[in-house]
């Protein structure tokens, strides 16, 4: 039989190194914090760390925003605190993926400090400039910015620097320039400095941030407006533009080069991509990535919004995202599990990362009854599927949301600062309670819901750190929600995750390698499928993502035909009927 990657068959946690342990008492998680869980990662089943950036950084993106690649961010630690980090992961037999960030830099990042100076500085062409233009109309107001591009924090995309009379493209904050990838020496420094300086030591392979958008359309076209005010999202002009692959490709192709061939992971972070677009960067014939975070199904969960400007509108919801459906859930799901099962490319399985909400609210139930079920019912749903999986920090305990009777003042997430004060802008006229929607949406869909700081027991600020106030406020509810308790209660969340983790690898040709058949696409309340193997075995899956006790149908009896073996539940009692948020996992023979 053909040797599969060893990434394929891993199961892989995400570290977010502000929020995840504190070592020195100032409030900060660190490497140090971090080194002194591994154990605990280990325990759980995790084979694979995704680091979030721990470099050199101004923080104005908590470290998305990178002005040295070769350095760590003293918060964080040194050089040889990595070092260490890197060699204990090793010693447990686990692998690291650190972040590459490399569409944009920090604007103190020197290449941009020396770029912004004149047109005809050594690094003039580094980032991408462009002269203004004659101004434009657009909904009724000038327009003189090369183009009428949104920033995906809000704003203008384009950035005006006197020095050089002209204008530079950040697609996130301003403070986060982007990379002129069309200049052949911007890519070698980039390889030098961010990849290959890793590679040497010893690192697994990365996580490439926004791994689909180094390409901008050079004519930089205007957007049709479709949303109010001046800057319009123009995703289709910066995204899976078409010299994506050949970029990668070359990436790659010097990865390769440099380590001898090692196979290294590489998940590309790829929005708004369709199914065929896809392909073309995880076909392992094209050497580009590895596997894709697909968000397909991360979208649904945040307004079906591709551009990601209609956060007030989910507030006011009492169950879960008005958006959300079932069958629409399903098929998100459903084109991850086509692309393994139809193809040799490769995919994820995850339903949090630090840009999201957490995942009990959005994918099953607010309802705090339901919660340790439907926390437990999502882990059925994931362990159960093909592909790598990602658990993100916390999620193996059902941390939650935000309570919103936390101020804005609780904010940390420059997204969610910047989105309040653009709404207000635009819709103050309209809406005398602009604001509060606005702080409203951030509280239900923004970013800080999956930033506080880790739950690890009832100390004070939940052994997060010593006794420094934390650098973003902890949920009060870690008295009685954190690791240490729930290790402690064989019916919590973390050891039904923990068992789930151990079934996957036990079953693995079933679960993580596994044919997927999706049964009941229409229904709004059930999700059923199978996975087989390709030795013959077949598992059955049965979830309840609704707040009714059902009966099993006549498709769901007849699937289970007469001789299966219950392999999982997150009840205590399986009886005929399913209960409310009920999930079973059975063997078919
Ligand atoms: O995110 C890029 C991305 O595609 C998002 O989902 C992004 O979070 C969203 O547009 C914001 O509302 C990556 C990182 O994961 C994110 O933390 C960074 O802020 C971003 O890139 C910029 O580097
Ligand atoms: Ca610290």
């Amino acid at each position: 039989e053909e040797q599969r990657p060893w990434w394929k068959g891993v199961v892989a946690y995400q570290v977010w190194p502000m929020s995840f342990k504190d070592s020195n008492g100032d409030g900060i998680g660190d490497i140090q914090g971090i080194i002194s869980k591994l154990d605990y990662l280990k325990d759980l089943g995790v084979d694979v760390i995704w680091l979030s950036p721990t470099y050199k950084s101004p923080m104005d993106d908590w470290g998305y925003d990178i002005s040295d690649y070769q350095d760590i961010h003293e918060q964080f630690g040194t050089l040889d605190d990595m070092e260490q980090l890197i060699n204990e992961i090793h010693k447990r037999g686990m692998k690291i993926l650190l972040d590459l960030v490399i569409t944009h830099t920090s604007d103190k990042h020197p290449w941009f400090i020396e770029s912004r100076k004149s047109k005809d500085n050594d690094k003039a062409d580094w980032y991408m400039w462009a002269d203004k233009r004659p101004g434009n109309e657009i909904n009724g107001e000038l327009v003189e910015e090369p183009s009428n591009w949104r920033a995906a924090f809000g704003g203008s995309a384009w950035t005006y620097v006197k020095e050089r009379d002209q204008y530079y493209i950040h697609l996130f904050l301003v403070s986060q320039p982007d990379l002129n990838w069309d200049n052949p020496d911007v890519r070698e420094a980039v390889y030098q400095s961010a990849v290959k300086f890793w590679l040497d030591r010893g690192v697994d392979g990365f996580r490439v941030d926004t791994a689909n958008r180094f390409h901008k359309d050079p004519n930089y076209p205007d957007i049709e407006p479709t949303v109010a005010g001046k800057w319009q999202p123009g995703s289709k002009h910066y995204i899976n533009g078409p010299k994506m692959h050949e970029w990668l490709q070359e990436l790659r192709a010097k990865m390769h080069r440099d380590t001898n061939g090692k196979d290294l992971m590489l998940v590309g972070e790829l929005p708004l991509t369709p199914y065929e677009e896809l392909l073309k960067y995880v076909i392992p014939e094209r050497k580009e990535l590895s596997m894709v975070f697909d968000f397909d199904m991360i979208k649904l969960g945040n307004n079906d919004n591709p551009d990601e400007f209609a956060k007030h509108e989910v507030s006011n919801f009492m169950d879960r995202d008005p958006s959300f459906t079932l069958p629409k859930f399903k098929t998100a799901i459903q084109k991850v599990q086509n692309l393994i099962t139809d193809t040799n490319a490769w995919g994820t399985i995850f339903s949090s990362n630090h840009d999201q909400g957490r995942d009990i609210p959005r994918y099953a139930t607010p309802l705090p009854k339901y919660w340790r079920k439907a926390g437990k019912l999502l882990a059925l749903l994931q362990t159960t599927l093909s592909g790598t999986q990602f658990i993100y920090q916390g999620q193996e305990i059902g941390m939650t949301n935000m309570p919103e009777s936390w101020g804005v003042s609780e904010f940390r997430d420059p997204d969610a600062l910047i989105y309040i004060e653009d709404y207000c802008n635009l819709h103050r006229d309209k809406d005398p309670n602009a604001r509060e929607n606005a702080i409203k949406g951030v509280f239900k869909v923004g970013r800080d819901n999956g930033r506080t700081p880790m739950q690890w027991s009832d100390e004070p600020n939940g052994g997060f750190t010593g006794s420094n106030p934390t650098w973003m406020r902890i949920n009060e509810n870690y008295t009685y929600l954190n690791v240490k308790a729930q290790q402690a209660d064989p019916d919590s969340i973390w050891n039904f995750w923990r068992a789930r983790i151990a079934m996957r690898k036990l079953h693995r040709e079933l679960f993580m390698f596994g044919t997927f058949a999706l049964y009941d696409y229409a229904n709004e309340q059930t999700f059923t499928y199978t996975k087989m193997s390709t030795t013959g075995q077949m598992a059955l899956v049965i979830l309840n993502f609704s707040n009714d006790e059902l009966p099993l149908n006549t498709l769901q009896r007849h699937l289970l035909g007469h001789t299966y073996r219950l392999l999982a539940s997150n009840v205590s009692k399986v009886r005929e009927r399913l209960q409310a948020w009920e999930g079973r996992v059975y063997l078919i023979r």
